[in-house]
């Protein structure tokens, strides 16, 4: 039986996802053609589905000559980068891959707010580069748990799994989002200036997109104290960058943990000139082969589900 045609309009970010969709579909891939708009135009009559990545929109002119294009599916659960209003507008159905990845995600955020806190990035070069041998042992770091108290900004699927984590650890949670959670009973701030204030620890989780846009600016950075630390596991659009670099180096926080940069992956020098108090990740929370599986599995499941003539299984819109 012939494969269904779909486009895909970039390489997704795990390679056995990549293998699959190229054994299920005839898959038309537009980064790869030398004049995409001619590449669209020429199976416009056959494409009803399409494969992106969460960070690369499918560009207006390409959308104008696909006029059967119903779905749209992403590989990851942010679509802050996919033009999701355009594509509503045009009848076009989103989808993601939430839920497969959220202890993943939640994983890696507590493990970057653990070594980030107790230096252990530090600590491995300390060990790596003879320092022990020759100066003793390493100055003390924070400690993380006594009841210290974490703010998670962004309350969401894995702000609670990194919620449930964080208890684990003996810290008090309390949250901001846009509106307070009856069923939760961390404690509910609708200033982040005021959650980072009272804070130890700040994570944020938020989606990205223009609606948290520098949601954790200057003031919600300073407010989280000279002993602060700041974990982003989110977007990079969500923490003013520049903001952040200025209070780490004039030592108004004490130290960041980030997976996410405003332009990636261009990490500023600012940031990689302080390797001890700032702990850098490739935009890697998502990134093992059993998620990156599950996620590619689920945007696959989305399209087969269209297809089939059922309704997808994980729309955004
Ligand atoms: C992406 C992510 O899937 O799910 C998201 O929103 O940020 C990641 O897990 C990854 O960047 C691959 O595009």
């Amino acid at each position: 039986m012939a494969k269904p045609p779909v486009l895909q309009n970039g390489p997704v970010s795990y390679s056995g996802t990549m293998t699959k969709i190229d054994e299920l579909f005839t898959a038309h891939k537009l980064w790869l053609a030398p004049d995409r708009l001619a590449l669209a135009k020429k199976i416009a009559p056959e494409i009803t589905c399409a494969f992106t990545s969460g960070h690369d929109p499918i560009p207006n002119e390409i959308l104008d000559v696909l006029p059967n294009l119903k779905l749209v599916a992403c590989f990851g659960v942010g679509v802050d980068g996919v033009n999701v209003a355009e594509l509503t507008r045009r009848g076009i159905t989103v989808t993601n891959t939430p839920d497969v990845l959220t202890e993943e995600v939640a994983d890696l955020g507590l493990g970057l707010l653990l070594a980030t806190t107790r230096q252990m990035i530090k600590g491995d070069r300390y060990v790596r580069s003879g320092e022990w041998v020759k100066r003793g042992n390493m100055e003390m770091t924070w400690s993380l748990t006594g009841g210290k108290a974490i703010g998670i900004v962004g309350l969401g699927r894995i702000g609670k799994a990194i919620a449930k984590r964080c208890e684990a650890f003996n810290l008090k949670v309390a949250y901001h989002g846009r509106s307070k959670q009856a069923d939760v009973s961390y404690r509910y701030y609708a200033d982040p200036v005021e959650l980072a204030r009272d804070s130890d620890f700040l994570m944020i989780v938020t989606p990205g997109g223009p609606g948290t846009k520098h949601l954790v600016n200057a003031r919600v950075i300073e407010a989280l104290g000279p002993n602060g630390v700041l974990i982003n596991i989110s977007r990079g659009s969500v923490v003013d960058q520049a903001a952040l670099v200025k209070a780490l180096k004039e030592k108004k926080i004490a130290a960041a943990g980030l997976d996410v940069f405003e332009v990636e992956p261009c990490v500023p020098e600012g940031l990689a000139d302080m390797p001890d108090n700032v702990v850098l990740q490739p935009h890697q929370a998502s990134a093992t082969h059993e998620t990156r599986g599950a996620m590619g599995d689920l945007m696959i499941a989305n399209v087969q589900a269209f297809l089939a003539g059922k309704k997808p299984l994980t729309p955004v819109n």
